[in-house]
């Protein structure tokens, strides 16, 4: 396993979209799992990478190209996903979103394709989504569970007024929480929620407790 992740590392260091794509294709295609190539190419891929060029205009481009590659393989193998549904789908809706200023968003990817394995119904709005859209997505959808992927320490404080109001407004709709700044932040601030689940074994004992 080693060996391959390092093979398809040095394509993206290349920014060598095509083959990388063709390499996760084929990789599926020999019957890895969808989750092994989640948990073992693709996350490590985008966690693990560290710009090594002291300029920041170049590491935020760099970061754009493999963010696109990497979005362009977890687009382009949804049918595997669809095929490794649980098929005991459970009648629960997820509205997941990035909330505003949060750009973020492979890790909000990720999770809504995890809880749509578990069998959720899920809908992922956007990265940077304003308050007032999120909001909107309440009401119309009333969904069980708001999701919220926060990765940058800074969209804290904003995230937390919006909770706010939110709980004060939605009885029913319970909160959950993931992404880097609430795994590394959490007890720096006062923050509503309902769950914090940062990882696939999170999700999975989430929906084995969800009835
Ligand atoms: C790609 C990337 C970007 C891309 C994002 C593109 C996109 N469309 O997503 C771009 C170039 C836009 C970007 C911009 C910036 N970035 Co950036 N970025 C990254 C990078 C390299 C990878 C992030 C990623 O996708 N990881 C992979 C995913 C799969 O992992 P994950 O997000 O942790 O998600 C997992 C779990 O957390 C969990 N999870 C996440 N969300 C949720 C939600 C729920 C509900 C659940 C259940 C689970 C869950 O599930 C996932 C799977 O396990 C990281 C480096 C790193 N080490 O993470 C920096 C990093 C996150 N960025 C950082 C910074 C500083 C920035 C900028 C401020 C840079 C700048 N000067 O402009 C801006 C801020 C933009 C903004 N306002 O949001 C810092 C954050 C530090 C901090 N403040 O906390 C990091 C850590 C880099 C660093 N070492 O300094 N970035």
């Amino acid at each position: 396993m080693e060996k391959k992740y390092q093979h398809f590392i040095s394509m993206l260091d290349k920014e060598n979209k095509d083959d990388a794509i063709l390499f996760i294709h084929d990789l599926l295609e020999k019957d890895m799992s969808i989750i092994d190539v989640y948990e073992n190419f693709i996350i490590p891929s985008l966690a693990d990478y560290e710009c090594n060029s002291s300029k920041e205009e170049i590491c935020i481009w760099k970061e754009h190209t493999r963010t696109s590659i990497i979005r362009t393989i977890l687009e382009s193998t949804y049918p595997y996903l669809i095929k490794a549904r649980k098929q005991d789908s459970i009648n629960k809706l997820i509205v997941l979103a990035c909330p505003q200023e949060e750009y973020h968003e492979i890790g909000a990817i990720v999770s809504a394709n995890y809880f749509y394995l578990m069998g959720y119904k899920v809908k992922y709005i956007g990265a940077n989504t304003p308050n007032f859209e999120i909001k909107s997505a309440l009401k119309i959808l009333q969904p069980d569970y708001l999701a919220l992927s926060i990765t940058n320490y800074y969209n804290l404080i904003q995230t937390k007024k919006l909770l706010e109001e939110i709980v004060a407004e939605n009885d029913n709709v319970k909160i959950i929480l993931g992404g880097q700044a609430i795994k590394k932040h959490r007890d720096d601030i006062d923050i509503t929620y309902h769950y914090i689940l940062n990882s696939l074994d999170d999700i999975k004992r989430f929906r084995g407790e969800d009835k």
